[in-house]
């Protein structure tokens, strides 16, 4: 598993009343600071990760194989005592956890405050359609997979093969799109309390948790930075996965 370290840093975490595409539980913005590297999958953790430690691959019939990122994980499945974080642990290789939602956001933000990483994409339309060749700082296609984004014969496609295409500031691929990323935390529906450390805002064991970043499945302005959705830990999707933690 490649990890990319993610220097310490302070960022405005949610997006401001006026950011196009934007949900009310974005806000208010409020400054997060790490005060300590940690670090970060380069991708989602892939089928071959998963199938190697937990023998099986539950992934099936949305993008199959060795380079595809897992998915059909719950977050107990990840992050109960007895899911793969636990199994993981054991083999004394270090701590691995979830991110927490704000290391999740300013990992995927890279320094930048447009609504994705790799600008604004303001010229073209929130839903599935691409920005013409050009016209933008940086066509959404060449970042993230969404909105059933073409394989290579330009037909409807489930999850690509992680990395396959731009990564972002930090060097990390598919933050936008690709798969929705579990995150620590339980979800709340804004950010007033939130910590301000960049901890993980626990709740109740059963609580609604939160992942992040959009989906193959959905439109652009899911795949915003600050964009956030949740569901029961229990839930497990062809939309849903997630990458690892490490704790220097
Ligand atoms: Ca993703
Ligand atoms: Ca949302």
């Amino acid at each position: 598993m490649r990890l990319v370290r993610i220097p310490a840093g302070s960022f405005q975490m949610g997006s401001p009343d006026l950011e196009t595409g934007r949900n009310s539980d974005e806000g208010p913005v409020h400054t997060v600071t790490l005060s300590s590297d940690f670090y970060l999958g380069e991708t989602e953790v892939t089928q071959a990760q998963w199938l190697a430690l937990a023998g099986i691959n539950p992934a099936s019939g949305y993008g199959v194989g060795n380079d595809y990122p897992v998915y059909d994980v719950s977050w107990n499945d990840i992050a109960s005592a007895t899911g793969f974080l636990a199994e993981l642990n054991a083999l004394g290789k270090g701590i691995f956890r979830l991110p927490s939602e704000a290391e999740w956001e300013y990992a995927c933000r890279g320094g930048t405050t447009t609504r994705f990483s790799f600008g604004d994409s303001l010229g073209c339309p929130d839903d599935c359609t691409d920005c013409a060749a050009g016209s933008e700082t940086g066509n959404r296609s060449d970042y993230m997979w969404y909105c059933w984004s073409g394989g290579p014969d330009g037909s409807p496609v489930a999850s690509l093969p992680v990395a396959s295409l731009l990564p972002n500031p930090f060097g990390l691929y598919d933050m936008h799109g690709n798969l929705w990323e579990w995150c620590q935390d339980g979800y709340h529906d804004s950010f007033v309390g939130a910590p301000n450390d960049g901890s993980a805002w626990e709740n109740f064991a059963d609580h609604l948790k939160v992942y992040r970043g959009g989906s193959w499945n959905y439109s652009a302005a899911s795949c915003r930075s600050a964009n956030r959705n949740k569901n029961l830990p229990t839930l497990r999707s062809p939309r849903l996965g997630f990458r690892l933690v490490l704790t220097p």
